[in-house]
Protein backbone atom coordinates (compact mmCIF):
# COMPACT_ATOMS: atom_id res chain seq x y z
CA UNK A 1 0.00 0.00 0.00
CA UNK A 2 2.78 2.72 0.19
CA UNK A 3 3.54 5.08 -2.67
CA UNK A 4 7.16 5.24 -3.04
CA UNK A 5 6.97 5.60 -6.23
CA UNK A 6 6.43 9.10 -6.54
CA UNK A 7 8.18 10.86 -9.29
CA UNK A 8 9.86 14.26 -8.82
CA UNK A 9 6.74 16.08 -10.25
CA UNK A 10 4.66 14.83 -8.11
CA UNK A 11 6.79 15.32 -5.59
CA UNK A 12 7.11 19.30 -6.77
CA UNK A 13 2.89 19.23 -6.69
CA UNK A 14 3.70 18.12 -2.65
CA UNK A 15 5.79 20.33 -2.25
CA UNK A 16 3.73 23.65 -3.63
CA UNK A 17 1.29 22.84 -1.73
CA UNK A 18 3.52 22.72 1.48
CA UNK A 19 5.05 25.89 0.41
CA UNK A 20 1.12 27.28 -0.48
CA UNK A 21 0.19 27.25 3.10
CA UNK A 22 3.86 28.12 4.44
CA UNK A 23 4.33 31.61 2.18
CA UNK A 24 2.33 33.69 1.63
CA UNK A 25 3.96 35.94 -1.57
CA UNK A 26 2.76 38.83 -2.76
CA UNK A 27 1.74 38.50 -5.95
CA UNK A 28 0.74 35.23 -7.86
CA UNK A 29 4.30 36.03 -10.52
CA UNK A 30 6.27 36.14 -7.33
CA UNK A 31 4.68 32.50 -6.70
CA UNK A 32 5.53 31.29 -9.96
CA UNK A 33 9.17 32.34 -9.98
CA UNK A 34 9.62 30.97 -6.92
CA UNK A 35 8.62 27.61 -8.13
CA UNK A 36 10.59 28.00 -11.27
CA UNK A 37 13.50 28.73 -8.68
CA UNK A 38 13.05 25.39 -7.34
CA UNK A 39 13.06 23.30 -10.43
CA UNK A 40 15.66 25.16 -12.01
CA UNK A 41 17.84 24.21 -8.61
CA UNK A 42 17.44 20.52 -9.53
CA UNK A 43 19.90 21.20 -12.27
CA UNK A 44 22.38 22.73 -9.94
CA UNK A 45 22.34 19.84 -7.29
CA UNK A 46 25.53 17.54 -7.55
CA UNK A 47 24.36 13.93 -9.13
CA UNK A 48 21.28 12.93 -6.70
CA UNK A 49 21.20 9.69 -4.89
CA UNK A 50 19.34 6.96 -6.64
CA UNK A 51 17.72 6.22 -3.26
CA UNK A 52 18.05 8.30 0.16
CA UNK A 53 16.93 6.89 3.06
CA UNK A 54 16.87 8.95 6.51
CA UNK A 55 16.52 6.95 9.91
CA UNK A 56 15.71 9.54 12.44
CA UNK A 57 16.56 8.01 16.34
CA UNK A 58 15.52 10.76 19.75
CA UNK A 59 18.27 10.59 22.08
CA UNK A 60 17.52 9.28 25.44
CA UNK A 61 13.91 9.92 24.45
CA UNK A 62 12.16 9.07 28.00
CA UNK A 63 14.53 10.53 30.05
CA UNK A 64 15.55 13.75 27.37
CA UNK A 65 11.78 14.40 27.77
CA UNK A 66 11.65 14.65 31.48
CA UNK A 67 14.86 17.20 31.23
CA UNK A 68 12.80 19.18 28.62
CA UNK A 69 9.88 19.39 31.37
CA UNK A 70 11.69 19.93 34.46
CA UNK A 71 14.95 22.38 34.13
CA UNK A 72 16.12 20.97 37.54
CA UNK A 73 17.28 17.67 35.84
CA UNK A 74 19.02 19.38 33.02
CA UNK A 75 22.88 18.41 32.61
CA UNK A 76 21.42 15.38 35.66
CA UNK A 77 22.00 12.07 35.63
CA UNK A 78 18.41 10.98 34.76
CA UNK A 79 16.72 7.07 34.80
CA UNK A 80 13.90 6.68 33.94
CA UNK A 81 11.83 3.83 35.09
CA UNK A 82 9.64 2.78 38.28
CA UNK A 83 11.30 3.49 41.88
CA UNK A 84 10.49 0.21 42.86
CA UNK A 85 13.48 -2.12 43.66
CA UNK A 86 11.98 -4.60 41.21
CA UNK A 87 12.04 -2.46 38.22
CA UNK A 88 14.00 -2.13 35.50
CA UNK A 89 15.27 0.94 33.77
CA UNK A 90 13.20 2.10 30.66
CA UNK A 91 15.80 4.60 29.44
CA UNK A 92 18.92 6.68 30.78
CA UNK A 93 19.84 10.14 30.17
CA UNK A 94 23.46 10.81 28.48
CA UNK A 95 24.61 11.90 31.88
CA UNK A 96 24.64 8.48 33.78
CA UNK A 97 25.79 6.59 30.45
CA UNK A 98 29.13 6.83 30.99
CA UNK A 99 28.78 4.89 34.32
CA UNK A 100 27.07 1.84 32.13
CA UNK A 101 23.59 2.71 33.04
CA UNK A 102 21.26 1.41 30.19
CA UNK A 103 17.82 0.33 29.21
CA UNK A 104 16.55 -2.95 30.59
CA UNK A 105 18.56 -3.17 33.40
CA UNK A 106 17.59 -3.87 36.46
CA UNK A 107 17.06 -0.24 38.79
CA UNK A 108 19.10 -1.65 41.42
CA UNK A 109 22.16 -2.29 39.76
CA UNK A 110 21.86 0.66 37.64
CA UNK A 111 21.48 2.70 41.34
CA UNK A 112 24.58 0.84 42.12
CA UNK A 113 26.63 2.20 38.97
CA UNK A 114 25.38 5.50 39.50
CA UNK A 115 24.02 6.27 43.09
CA UNK A 116 23.57 9.88 42.22
CA UNK A 117 20.91 9.19 39.74
CA UNK A 118 17.76 10.72 39.51
CA UNK A 119 14.55 8.21 39.20
CA UNK A 120 11.52 9.49 37.81
CA UNK A 121 8.37 7.38 36.89
CA UNK A 122 7.82 7.33 33.27
CA UNK A 123 4.71 9.60 32.44
CA UNK A 124 3.67 7.60 28.43
CA UNK A 125 1.04 10.09 28.10
CA UNK A 126 3.24 12.89 27.44
CA UNK A 127 5.80 10.51 25.56
CA UNK A 128 2.88 9.58 22.82
CA UNK A 129 2.42 13.30 22.82
CA UNK A 130 5.56 14.16 22.08
CA UNK A 131 6.32 11.27 19.78
CA UNK A 132 3.12 12.44 17.56
CA UNK A 133 4.33 15.79 17.17
CA UNK A 134 7.55 13.96 16.04
CA UNK A 135 5.72 12.21 13.44
CA UNK A 136 4.11 14.69 12.12
CA UNK A 137 7.36 16.69 11.44
CA UNK A 138 8.22 13.36 9.72
CA UNK A 139 5.56 13.73 7.74
CA UNK A 140 6.46 17.29 6.71
CA UNK A 141 9.45 15.68 4.57
CA UNK A 142 8.43 12.57 3.19
CA UNK A 143 5.11 11.19 1.72
CA UNK A 144 6.81 7.41 2.83
CA UNK A 145 7.51 7.23 6.77
CA UNK A 146 8.16 4.24 8.29
CA UNK A 147 7.86 4.37 12.04
CA UNK A 148 9.72 1.75 14.02
CA UNK A 149 8.59 2.55 17.82
CA UNK A 150 7.84 6.53 19.68
CA UNK A 151 11.16 7.71 19.08
CA UNK A 152 12.35 6.43 15.54
CA UNK A 153 11.14 6.35 11.69
CA UNK A 154 12.62 5.81 8.41
CA UNK A 155 11.76 8.24 6.34
CA UNK A 156 12.43 7.58 2.04
CA UNK A 157 13.63 10.76 1.46
CA UNK A 158 14.40 9.89 -2.54
CA UNK A 159 14.00 12.94 -4.92
CA UNK A 160 12.96 15.60 -2.72
CA UNK A 161 17.32 17.01 -3.03
CA UNK A 162 15.08 20.12 -5.19
CA UNK A 163 13.17 20.61 -1.66
CA UNK A 164 15.74 20.23 1.10
CA UNK A 165 19.14 20.00 -0.69
CA UNK A 166 21.23 17.06 -0.62
CA UNK A 167 21.62 14.90 2.19
CA UNK A 168 23.04 16.24 5.20
CA UNK A 169 20.99 19.34 4.54
CA UNK A 170 17.98 17.05 4.31
CA UNK A 171 19.26 16.11 7.97
CA UNK A 172 20.39 19.59 9.47
CA UNK A 173 16.82 20.63 8.46
CA UNK A 174 15.24 17.48 10.11
CA UNK A 175 16.87 17.87 13.07
CA UNK A 176 16.25 21.28 13.43
CA UNK A 177 12.43 20.98 12.61
CA UNK A 178 12.21 18.08 15.41
CA UNK A 179 13.78 20.50 17.90
CA UNK A 180 11.59 23.54 16.77
CA UNK A 181 8.13 21.11 17.01
CA UNK A 182 8.92 19.21 20.35
CA UNK A 183 10.41 22.70 22.30
CA UNK A 184 13.93 21.53 22.35
CA UNK A 185 14.35 17.84 21.59
CA UNK A 186 17.45 16.17 20.36
CA UNK A 187 16.89 13.15 17.68
CA UNK A 188 20.28 11.79 15.71
CA UNK A 189 19.94 11.06 12.04
CA UNK A 190 21.50 9.27 9.43
CA UNK A 191 21.44 9.21 5.77
CA UNK A 192 22.46 6.45 2.97
CA UNK A 193 21.18 5.12 0.07
CA UNK A 194 19.81 1.86 2.52
CA UNK A 195 17.93 1.37 5.56
CA UNK A 196 20.28 -0.52 7.17
CA UNK A 197 23.38 1.62 6.66
CA UNK A 198 20.86 4.73 8.21
CA UNK A 199 19.86 2.54 10.83
CA UNK A 200 23.65 1.96 11.87
CA UNK A 201 24.46 5.80 10.90
CA UNK A 202 21.91 7.28 12.93
CA UNK A 203 23.44 5.62 16.18
CA UNK A 204 27.19 6.62 14.97
CA UNK A 205 27.47 10.04 16.49
CA UNK A 206 24.77 9.91 19.63
CA UNK A 207 23.75 12.43 20.79
CA UNK A 208 22.45 15.28 18.64
CA UNK A 209 23.93 13.20 15.32
CA UNK A 210 24.08 13.29 11.71
CA UNK A 211 26.02 11.13 9.86
CA UNK A 212 25.70 11.04 6.25
CA UNK A 213 27.08 7.97 4.31
CA UNK A 214 27.55 7.76 0.27
CA UNK A 215 26.98 4.58 -1.39
CA UNK A 216 30.48 4.19 -2.70
CA UNK A 217 31.61 4.78 1.82
CA UNK A 218 29.37 2.25 2.55
CA UNK A 219 31.00 -1.09 2.89
CA UNK A 220 34.49 0.55 4.30
CA UNK A 221 32.19 2.61 6.54
CA UNK A 222 30.98 -0.61 8.35
CA UNK A 223 34.08 -2.62 7.90
CA UNK A 224 35.45 -1.24 11.36
CA UNK A 225 32.24 -1.78 13.52
CA UNK A 226 31.55 -4.57 15.81
CA UNK A 227 29.38 -7.15 14.16
CA UNK A 228 27.30 -6.33 17.31
CA UNK A 229 25.94 -3.65 14.58
CA UNK A 230 24.52 -5.83 12.38
CA UNK A 231 20.75 -6.24 12.19
CA UNK A 232 19.78 -9.74 13.18
CA UNK A 233 22.68 -10.75 15.40
CA UNK A 234 21.33 -10.96 18.59
CA UNK A 235 23.75 -11.87 21.96
CA UNK A 236 23.38 -15.81 20.71
CA UNK A 237 24.51 -15.29 17.07
CA UNK A 238 27.44 -12.80 18.15
CA UNK A 239 28.48 -15.30 20.28
CA UNK A 240 28.74 -17.38 17.49
CA UNK A 241 30.36 -14.94 15.20
CA UNK A 242 33.31 -14.21 17.83
CA UNK A 243 33.34 -17.68 18.21
CA UNK A 244 33.99 -18.10 14.35
CA UNK A 245 37.11 -15.63 14.42
CA UNK A 246 34.43 -12.79 12.95
CA UNK A 247 35.10 -9.53 15.06
CA UNK A 248 33.90 -6.62 12.86
CA UNK A 249 31.80 -6.33 9.52
CA UNK A 250 34.19 -6.01 7.64
CA UNK A 251 35.25 -9.49 8.88
CA UNK A 252 32.07 -10.71 7.82
CA UNK A 253 32.22 -8.70 4.05
CA UNK A 254 35.01 -10.29 3.22
CA UNK A 255 33.90 -13.94 4.52
CA UNK A 256 33.81 -17.53 2.59
CA UNK A 257 30.10 -17.03 1.60
CA UNK A 258 29.87 -20.59 1.26
CA UNK A 259 31.77 -21.00 4.83
CA UNK A 260 29.20 -18.54 6.55
CA UNK A 261 25.99 -20.52 4.64
CA UNK A 262 27.29 -23.51 6.47
CA UNK A 263 27.09 -22.62 9.86
CA UNK A 264 24.31 -19.87 9.86
CA UNK A 265 22.38 -21.16 7.07
CA UNK A 266 20.44 -18.41 5.91
CA UNK A 267 21.53 -15.60 8.55
CA UNK A 268 24.84 -16.24 7.14
CA UNK A 269 23.70 -14.82 3.49
CA UNK A 270 21.64 -12.28 5.03
CA UNK A 271 24.36 -11.16 7.49
CA UNK A 272 27.01 -11.26 4.36
CA UNK A 273 24.50 -8.87 2.50
CA UNK A 274 24.38 -6.63 5.33
CA UNK A 275 27.82 -6.41 5.61
CA UNK A 276 28.29 -5.80 1.88
CA UNK A 277 25.98 -2.66 2.46
CA UNK A 278 23.31 -4.02 0.15
CA UNK A 279 19.60 -3.69 1.59
CA UNK A 280 17.05 -3.51 -0.97
CA UNK A 281 14.50 -3.42 1.53
CA UNK A 282 12.14 -0.31 0.70
CA UNK A 283 10.53 1.93 3.51
CA UNK A 284 7.29 0.60 4.39
CA UNK A 285 5.48 3.32 4.74
CA UNK A 286 1.40 4.03 4.78
CA UNK A 287 1.09 0.64 6.93
CA UNK A 288 -2.62 0.51 7.37
CA UNK A 289 -3.66 0.95 10.60
CA UNK A 290 -6.13 -0.99 12.18
CA UNK A 291 -7.73 1.50 14.05
CA UNK A 292 -7.87 5.20 14.56
CA UNK A 293 -9.63 6.46 17.82
CA UNK A 294 -10.52 9.50 19.97
CA UNK A 295 -10.94 9.94 23.61
CA UNK A 296 -12.06 12.86 24.95
CA UNK A 297 -11.56 13.03 29.18
CA UNK A 298 -13.87 16.01 29.96
CA UNK A 299 -13.75 18.26 32.55
CA UNK A 300 -17.32 17.66 34.08
CA UNK A 301 -18.86 14.57 33.28
CA UNK A 302 -21.62 13.99 31.26
CA UNK A 303 -25.43 11.79 31.19
CA UNK A 304 -27.59 13.21 28.99
CA UNK A 305 -27.15 11.76 25.75
CA UNK A 306 -27.64 14.94 24.31
CA UNK A 307 -24.15 15.92 25.93
CA UNK A 308 -22.47 12.49 24.67
CA UNK A 309 -23.54 12.91 21.22
CA UNK A 310 -21.97 16.47 21.28
CA UNK A 311 -18.17 14.63 21.52
CA UNK A 312 -19.16 11.83 19.40
CA UNK A 313 -20.05 13.94 16.57
CA UNK A 314 -16.98 16.13 16.82
CA UNK A 315 -15.16 12.94 17.07
CA UNK A 316 -16.75 11.71 14.35
CA UNK A 317 -16.02 14.79 12.41
CA UNK A 318 -12.22 14.40 13.34
CA UNK A 319 -11.86 11.15 12.75
CA UNK A 320 -13.55 11.16 9.18
CA UNK A 321 -10.59 13.97 8.44
CA UNK A 322 -7.89 12.01 9.27
CA UNK A 323 -9.23 8.42 7.08
CA UNK A 324 -9.16 11.22 4.06
CA UNK A 325 -6.37 11.93 4.77
CA UNK A 326 -4.17 9.26 4.94
CA UNK A 327 -6.75 7.50 2.12
CA UNK A 328 -8.26 4.83 4.49
CA UNK A 329 -12.11 3.29 4.86
CA UNK A 330 -13.18 2.73 8.30
CA UNK A 331 -15.62 -1.04 8.34
CA UNK A 332 -16.96 -0.28 11.94
CA UNK A 333 -17.22 2.18 14.60
CA UNK A 334 -16.63 1.80 18.30
CA UNK A 335 -18.15 3.66 21.25
CA UNK A 336 -16.41 3.96 24.73
CA UNK A 337 -17.45 5.40 27.70
CA UNK A 338 -15.73 5.27 31.19
CA UNK A 339 -17.63 5.74 34.08
CA UNK A 340 -16.79 8.01 37.61
CA UNK A 341 -15.88 4.90 39.11
CA UNK A 342 -12.99 4.53 36.07
CA UNK A 343 -15.46 1.09 34.51
CA UNK A 344 -14.77 1.66 30.36
CA UNK A 345 -17.96 0.11 28.84
CA UNK A 346 -17.38 -0.33 24.73
CA UNK A 347 -20.05 -0.98 22.02
CA UNK A 348 -19.20 -1.38 18.21
CA UNK A 349 -20.50 -2.35 15.21
CA UNK A 350 -20.03 -3.17 11.60
CA UNK A 351 -21.18 -0.45 8.83
CA UNK A 352 -23.09 -1.61 5.71
CA UNK A 353 -20.35 0.14 3.71
CA UNK A 354 -16.51 0.91 4.54
CA UNK A 355 -16.78 4.76 4.99
CA UNK A 356 -14.60 8.10 5.47
CA UNK A 357 -17.47 10.15 6.28
CA UNK A 358 -18.04 12.00 9.66
CA UNK A 359 -21.67 11.52 9.03
CA UNK A 360 -22.14 8.08 8.59
CA UNK A 361 -19.54 7.44 11.40
CA UNK A 362 -21.62 9.68 13.75
CA UNK A 363 -24.72 7.55 12.73
CA UNK A 364 -23.08 4.55 13.84
CA UNK A 365 -22.35 5.90 17.09
CA UNK A 366 -25.43 7.28 17.62
CA UNK A 367 -26.63 3.65 17.31
CA UNK A 368 -24.25 2.22 19.69
CA UNK A 369 -24.80 4.61 22.55
CA UNK A 370 -28.43 3.33 22.71
CA UNK A 371 -26.89 0.04 23.66
CA UNK A 372 -25.10 1.21 26.40
CA UNK A 373 -27.52 0.37 29.62
CA UNK A 374 -25.21 2.45 32.03
CA UNK A 375 -27.30 5.79 33.64
CA UNK A 376 -23.72 7.56 33.61
CA UNK A 377 -22.24 9.57 34.75
CA UNK A 378 -19.30 9.51 32.48
CA UNK A 379 -15.85 10.82 32.78
CA UNK A 380 -14.80 10.14 29.04
CA UNK A 381 -15.98 9.69 25.78
CA UNK A 382 -14.49 7.76 22.83
CA UNK A 383 -15.19 6.86 19.53
CA UNK A 384 -12.59 5.10 17.06
CA UNK A 385 -13.09 3.40 13.51
CA UNK A 386 -12.00 -0.15 12.79
CA UNK A 387 -11.62 -2.43 10.53
CA UNK A 388 -9.55 -0.09 8.39
CA UNK A 389 -9.24 -0.55 4.75
CA UNK A 390 -6.92 1.52 2.04
CA UNK A 391 -9.44 3.43 -0.04
CA UNK A 392 -8.26 2.90 -3.76
CA UNK A 393 -10.59 4.85 -6.14
CA UNK A 394 -13.02 2.00 -6.79
CA UNK A 395 -13.96 1.43 -3.26
CA UNK A 396 -14.18 5.34 -3.23
CA UNK A 397 -16.80 5.79 -6.20
CA UNK A 398 -19.23 3.11 -3.58
CA UNK A 399 -19.03 6.32 -1.35
CA UNK A 400 -21.93 7.86 -4.13
CA UNK A 401 -24.80 7.41 -1.12
CA UNK A 402 -23.03 10.14 1.04
CA UNK A 403 -21.82 11.64 -2.05
CA UNK A 404 -23.05 15.25 -0.68
CA UNK A 405 -22.55 14.69 3.25
CA UNK A 406 -19.09 13.47 1.98
CA UNK A 407 -18.66 16.19 -0.30
CA UNK A 408 -19.47 19.07 2.42
CA UNK A 409 -16.74 17.35 4.26
CA UNK A 410 -13.81 17.50 1.43
CA UNK A 411 -14.61 21.54 1.19
CA UNK A 412 -14.62 21.65 4.98
CA UNK A 413 -11.01 19.95 4.91
CA UNK A 414 -9.86 22.42 2.74
CA UNK A 415 -10.43 25.09 4.64
CA UNK A 416 -9.33 23.36 8.07
CA UNK A 417 -5.95 22.62 6.18
CA UNK A 418 -5.77 26.28 5.50
CA UNK A 419 -6.90 27.59 8.66
CA UNK A 420 -6.63 24.98 11.36
CA UNK A 421 -8.89 22.54 12.22
CA UNK A 422 -11.12 24.51 14.62
CA UNK A 423 -12.12 27.51 12.53
CA UNK A 424 -15.21 25.57 11.35
CA UNK A 425 -17.83 24.27 14.21
CA UNK A 426 -21.23 23.62 13.93
CA UNK A 427 -22.91 26.02 16.00
CA UNK A 428 -24.67 23.63 18.09
CA UNK A 429 -21.20 22.26 18.93
CA UNK A 430 -20.27 25.12 20.99
CA UNK A 431 -20.67 24.02 24.38
CA UNK A 432 -18.86 25.02 27.84
CA UNK A 433 -17.26 22.01 28.95
CA UNK A 434 -14.19 21.50 27.72
CA UNK A 435 -12.18 18.42 26.96
CA UNK A 436 -9.07 18.18 29.41
CA UNK A 437 -7.36 15.39 27.84
CA UNK A 438 -7.46 14.01 24.25
CA UNK A 439 -5.28 11.22 22.68
CA UNK A 440 -2.79 12.04 20.73
CA UNK A 441 -3.16 10.36 16.85
CA UNK A 442 -1.24 7.61 17.44
CA UNK A 443 -2.39 5.85 14.37
CA UNK A 444 0.31 4.05 13.53
CA UNK A 445 1.11 1.79 16.57
CA UNK A 446 -2.71 1.23 17.33
CA UNK A 447 -3.87 -2.05 16.95
N1 LIG B 1 12.45 1.87 25.95
C1 LIG B 1 11.87 1.01 26.86
N2 LIG B 1 12.42 -0.22 27.12
C2 LIG B 1 13.57 -0.60 26.47
C3 LIG B 1 14.15 0.26 25.53
C4 LIG B 1 13.57 1.49 25.30
O1 LIG B 1 10.84 1.36 27.45
N3 LIG B 1 14.11 -1.78 26.72
C5 LIG B 1 11.84 3.18 25.74
C6 LIG B 1 12.62 4.24 26.47
C7 LIG B 1 13.36 4.99 25.43
C8 LIG B 1 12.51 4.80 24.21
O2 LIG B 1 11.86 3.55 24.35
O3 LIG B 1 13.55 6.35 25.78
C9 LIG B 1 13.28 4.81 22.90
O4 LIG B 1 14.20 3.73 22.87
P1 LIG B 1 15.63 3.85 22.26
O5 LIG B 1 16.17 2.48 22.12
O6 LIG B 1 15.63 4.73 21.05
O7 LIG B 1 16.49 4.54 23.40
P2 LIG B 1 16.63 6.06 23.81
O8 LIG B 1 15.90 6.96 22.87
O9 LIG B 1 16.26 6.21 25.24
O10 LIG B 1 18.19 6.32 23.70
P3 LIG B 1 19.08 6.43 22.38
O11 LIG B 1 19.67 7.83 22.43
O12 LIG B 1 20.13 5.38 22.54
O13 LIG B 1 18.20 6.22 21.20
MG1 LIG C 1 16.10 6.76 20.78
Amino acid sequence: MHSSGWGSSERLDWASAVLDQAFEFSSASDYCIFIQHLVNSDRTVAEPWERVVAHADMDAFYASVEQLDDPKLRGRPVIVGPRSKRGVVLTASYEARPFGVGSAMPMVKALRLCPDAIVVPPRFERYTELSARIMAVFEDFSPDVEPLSLDEAFLDMTGSEHLFGPPRRMGEKIKAAIKEATGGLTASVGLSQTKYVAKVASGYQKPDGLTVVPKEDAVNWLAPQSVARLWGAGPKTQARLYALGYQTIGDIAGADLEKLQTTLGSLGNHLFELANARDPRRIEGHRVARSMGCDRTLNEDVSANEDILLYLRRSADHIARRLRRKNYLAGGVRVRLKTTEFKLLTRQCTLAEPTDVAQVLYAGAQKMLDRFDHPGPFRLVGLAAHSLEGADESRQLGLLDAGSARALEVTLDRLAERFGDNVIRRARDITQTTVVDQTPDLDFLRS
